[in-house]
This record gives C-alpha cells, structure tokens and sequence, in this order.
C-alpha cells in the first residue's frame, strides 16, 4: 500500500495542560516517525509527499472565519509579546454561547476551541495544512482507481470540527478528504472511525447530511474523553437522520467484545453502498496506550485490517491517535498489512 507522508508535521510539537502542569503533548513528532520507520522496514510499499492543495478545499469541511483564525492565530498571539504556546483559558459555555467571534486573540482561542488540548505553535498552521494535505493527496489516489492508501496525517483531524479545535485536532483530515471525495464525482462516501476516541468533529461537520455515513467504535463517552459527544442516541438530524452511528463501548473492551461492535459497523457501511470508505485510524485503542482504555494487542490489529478488507470498497487509512510511541508503527502497519492480506 502507498502512503503519504509530509516533513511539515515536525514544524508542529507543543504542549498540554495536564496533571497541573503545562507538560509536553503526548501528540509529539516522535508519533509519526516511528510509522514512517515501520512502514519503510515492512516494504509496505511506497511513500510520497503531499501536493499542494487550494485553501477552499478546507473550507468545504469547515467555515471560512475559523480557518483564518487557525492562519493567523500564531501572529496574533506573537503581536502580544507571548513566547510560549498559545492555549485556551476561557470558553463560551452553554448560556454564554454567542456567534460573535471576539476581537482579540486570548477571545478567540476559547470561540474555536474545546479544549485545552491544542496547542497553537509558530509552526502549527503549516504542519496543519500539510496533514490535510496528506489526507488529499492519498484521497486522489483512490479516486484515480488505488484499492487502498495510507495517508500518515500529523497533528491528527478527527476532533476538529466544522468552527472548533480540539484533542490535538485542528483541521478535519478525513472529513476534508471525504468531502474531496464527493467534490470529485462520488455519490456517497462512508467514514468508519476506529480511535479510541470518539471523532466528535467528523460528526459535526455531517451530523444534517446523507451523503456521508458516519461510524464510529470508541470508549464510552460517560466516563472517556470527549465526554459530551459519542452517545448512541446521536443519530443525526434532517436529512442525516440514520446516518450518524455509534458504538460507545466499555472500558477495558478486549478484541472479543470489539469485533461484535466492528462487524455491526461494517455491516452499516456495506449497506451504504459507498463509492469510498474513509477510516480514521488511531491506534490508541492499544492495550498499552497511556491515555486510553481498551485492550487490543498488536495481532488484534491484523484482524482489524482484514475485517475492512471484506467491505471490498475502496478505502483510505488516515491516522488519528496512538500515543505509546514504541507500539504505534507495529499496530498502524499490522492494520494496513492487514487490509493488503499480506501478513503471516
Ligand atoms: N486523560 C486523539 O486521539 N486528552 N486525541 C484526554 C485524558 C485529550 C485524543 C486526557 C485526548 C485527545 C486524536
Ligand atoms: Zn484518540
């Protein structure tokens, strides 16, 4: 399988809030590096770099004002005089939640943010821009007839939303790569998102849609992280009433208890019929990984790869989270080994 890969996400490595401290993220550099070592000691096959793609094909998955916000929120917080990473502080919560962006940037952060989780860098735009980038360039891939590709999309997309940041997340890899998808002919494109966590922001941007499926399998949201989204009674609205779907799943879900879920998914987005199938892949679903709480082990992610395989549709692998960085590249490759049918 031919992946994409961008230099740029090295441009992006800031912190987080965490245990009272400002510490540095556990999204580091480091992440993407060690899949792009695996990949290459595997022969999975051929890497790329990303082509330019036009601003506006963001915007298709996002607003306008959001996406110059994420431009020029660096420059904005340097004219302040800061040295260190821009983060959010206060947040436009429930009755306070008004449509006016504020005017100055410590306003802003909280208006496009849900968390403290994301980090504004002088370098983060253009490692944002090149992960979406990523997700475009292995998009065209399928389009022009590739059975599969791997697009290693660094800081990762699926929290990110139609207007907010959030989980490490600033643009919407796999959303923005669907909606190519769709802007280049296909009639209908499935997204399966099978990070630990749930992908908030790719429900977000078609939650009122039926020209995108969306599936996700993720740590029950009562008690994981993003808490206030992943529930099984989210099922979309208007006319993507029945096209939002998820499997919010116990903590300590083992491979046995996962694949009930990930054979009820697929079944889903067989029924779909989609022309492409999107997969946001996060490998956090690790029984090592240090944030996360289920239990799959490396050989868990062959099957993973395979069970995908048996849709037949042609699909796109964008990487999301994993954050044990000795484990991600083995579980990333088993997965994409995997869907290619050719592991022992
Ligand atoms: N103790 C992705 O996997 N922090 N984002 C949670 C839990 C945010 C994960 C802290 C985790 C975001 C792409
Ligand atoms: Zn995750």
């Amino acid at each position: 399988m031919l992946t994409v890969f961008s230099h740029n996400h090295r441009l992006h490595h800031g912190s987080e809030l965490k245990d009272g401290a400002v510490k540095p993220s556990f999204e580091n550099p480091q992440r993407a590096d060690t899949v792009l070592a695996r990949i290459t000691r595997e022969r999975l096959g051929e890497v790329i770099a990303e082509q330019r793609f036009d601003r506006a094909c963001y915007v298709a998955a996002h607003s306008e004002r959001y996406v110059s916000f994420l431009e020029n929120a660096w420059t904005e917080w340097a004219a302040t005089g800061k040295t260190h990473d821009a983060l959010p502080l206060v947040w436009p919560v429930r009755d306070l939640a008004i449509d006016q962006e504020p005017g100055f940037i410590d306003g802003k952060l909280g208006f496009y943010a849900m968390d403290a989780g994301a980090p504004i860098t002088a370098g983060t735009w253009q490692a944002v821009r090149s992960s979406a980038d990523v997700a475009l360039t292995g998009m065209e891939q399928i389009i022009a007839g590739a059975r599969g590709a791997f697009a290693l999309c660094r800081p990762p997309g699926h929290h990110a939303a139609r207007e907010y940041m959030g989980g490490y997340c600033y643009l919407n890899n796999a959303a923005i790569a669907a909606q190519h998808c769709l802007a280049r002919g296909a009639k209908r494109v499935a997204i399966l998102d099978v990070d630990f966590h749930h992908g908030n922001g790719t429900q977000n941007i078609f939650y009122d849609r039926d020209d995108v499926l969306f599936v996700s399998i993720h740590g029950d949201p009562f008690t994981a992280y993003p808490y206030f989204s992943g529930f099984a009674n989210e099922q979309g609205v208007g006319r993507g009433l029945g096209y939002n779907v998820n499997y919010p799943l116990a903590k300590g879900t083992d491979w046995a208890s996962y694949q009930v879920a990930l054979g009820e998914a697929l079944k889903r987005v067989e029924g779909y019929q989609p022309d492409a199938l999107v997969i946001s892949l996060g490998v956090d679903t690790f029984e090592h990984d240090p944030i996360s709480h289920f239990r799959l082990t490396s050989t868990d992610f062959i099957r993973l790869g395979e069970s995908i395989a048996g849709v037949g549709v042609p699909t796109l692998f964008v990487m999301e989270g994993g954050y044990m960085v000795d484990e991600i590249g083995i579980n990333a490759v088993n997965t994409l080994q995997g869907y290619d049918g050719v592991t022992r």
